[in-house]
């Protein structure tokens, strides 16, 4: 929980210097209201959960668990928004939903129930709501690559992989090197009108005309938690970037037969206090139950990112030991100046963490120009980047394909940062003229 929280401090100071806004709506949506966005959620409805019964009596009306909150927003949006005064509203809300997942579900990843913040927001222009997708989306990719350490694609979504409710759909993409699959990080949408024609969200503007509001809705769970775990967890266990994790360093007591115990205790305890005082997040483990090496273990299965050893030894000298858990370096730190060595290898650590998972994503990309390059790229796993001819049919022919015990191909995102498409390129698929480069693979 520990890491959420971190992560949820740092997003939502970001989103309140956006002068956005905290709010709470209610976990249950009447059948009436979700209804109201039927033709959106056509697809959604076998995901929606509902309460029949309370006790022993079936309820008269059947009440469904937010799977997303635009039905038991936006009759509020079209209360509150009257005119160009009351724009732009920005609003965002920290919660659960429920989505009953049937294919595959996992842990972080896809479950049936997760946390995220989703905001709502609504403009009197199109160019403010465009402004703010972007803004939005490059919190994500600092969340990421900033907190999870974790390399992400920014970009935007086909037409057929985007929120069907909304105008067009960004996101931030990451990809799993060991299964060789892209996971969705987060998604930023610009919804346009759509919603505001559904539910009557109308201002009257500085002419005093009638209008109808442009809106966006943007969302990150605790997936996020999910691809962190996959993209840096090794055969021992967890390995925490330290700047999400609840315990940046563990400090453990190595006694020895004649050793003055006592001394070791002490050393422990004022370096803990000494490091905490300057803001790590430490704490020792001096249990006298447990050896040295069962808690050594117990610490790297739990990704605490570095590991400080105190024996006799150590105090004799005036220094530490300190080991490194994503690259199991040994390092001795002499007593003076610990806590600036120590931020200094934290801060290392969070680094070398990113360029590592960088370099092993990067290794991953292939660039396919070629049906035949395209499908040998995804047996061997790849993340392959395409020219695409951008068309919905050939997207779904990629599909039906590539459709296979592991999933079918699909795409991704189209980066927002393309590489040169020379005159005269081709799509992969279709052989018409491309028009962009795609991220293709297959994905959580
Ligand atoms: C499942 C059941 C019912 C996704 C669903 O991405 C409805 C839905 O509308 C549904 N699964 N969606 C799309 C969610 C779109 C949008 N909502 C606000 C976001 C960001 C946060």
């Amino acid at each position: 929980m520990s890491i959420w929280e971190i992560m949820q401090t740092f997003f939502d100071a970001e989103i309140k210097k956006m002068k956005i806004k905290t709010c709470y709506f209610p976990l249950f949506v009447s059948n009436n209201v979700l209804q109201k966005e039927k033709d959106h959620i056509e697809g959604f409805a076998p995901e929606v959960a509902w309460v029949t019964r309370s006790g022993d009596s079936d309820l008269e009306v059947p009440i469904a668990i937010r799977p997303t909150s635009e039905t038991v927003m936006y009759p509020y949006f079209s209360k509150w928004i009257r005119g160009h005064r009351d724009l732009p509203l920005k609003l965002n809300q920290w919660c659960n939903v429920v989505r009953w997942e049937f294919s595959n579900p996992t842990p972080f990843i896809r479950s049936r129930e997760f946390l995220w913040q989703e905001g709502h927001t609504a403009f009197a222009t199109k160019e403010e709501a465009d402004t703010e997708v972007l803004e939005v989306l490059e919190l994500y990719r600092r969340l990421y690559e900033e907190y999870l350490a974790v390399p992400v694609v920014k970009g935007k979504k086909s037409e057929m992989e985007k929120f069907a409710g909304g105008l067009y759909t960004t996101s931030v993409e990451a990809f799993i090197p060991n299964t060789g699959r892209g996971v969705q990080g987060a998604t930023s949408h610009c919804l346009g009108q759509n919603f505001a024609k559904m539910f009557e969200i109308n201002f009257e503007d500085e002419k005093g005309e009638k209008a109808m509001v442009w809106q966006n809705s943007w969302a990150y769970s605790t997936r996020t938690i999910g691809v962190m775990v996959m993209t840096h967890g090794d055969d021992r266990g967890l390995v925490l970037p330290p700047k999400v994790a609840a315990i940046q360093v563990i400090v453990v007591h190595v006694p020895y037969k004649d050793a003055d115990i006592k001394e070791i205790l002490n050393a422990c305890s004022a370096t803990v206090k000494a490091l905490c005082d300057l803001g790590i997040r430490a704490e020792a483990d001096l249990r006298e139950n447990y050896s040295p090496g069962w808690k050594y273990s117990h610490w790297e299965m739990k990704g605490v990112p570095l590991r400080i050893e105190i024996g006799p030894k150590d105090l004799a000298n005036n220094q530490v030991r300190a080991v490194r858990r994503d690259n199991a370096a040994k390092i001795d730190i002499p007593m003076d100046g610990l806590v600036d060595k120590v931020k200094g290898m934290l801060d290392d650590i969070q680094q070398s963490m990113f360029d590592v998972a960088k370099q092993k994503r990067d290794a991953c990309v292939q660039v396919a120009k070629t049906w035949d390059e395209f499908i040998e790229a995804l047996s061997q796993k790849k993340l392959i980047l395409a020219p695409w001819c951008d068309e919905e049919e050939v997207e779904k022919d990629v599909k039906t394909k590539t459709k296979g015990e592991t999933g079918a191909a699909k795409t991704l995102c189209s980066p927002f940062d393309q590489p040169e498409l020379p005159e005269g390129t081709l799509c992969f698929a279709s052989g018409k003229p491309a028009k962009k480069w795609t991220y293709w693979g297959r994905s959580y």
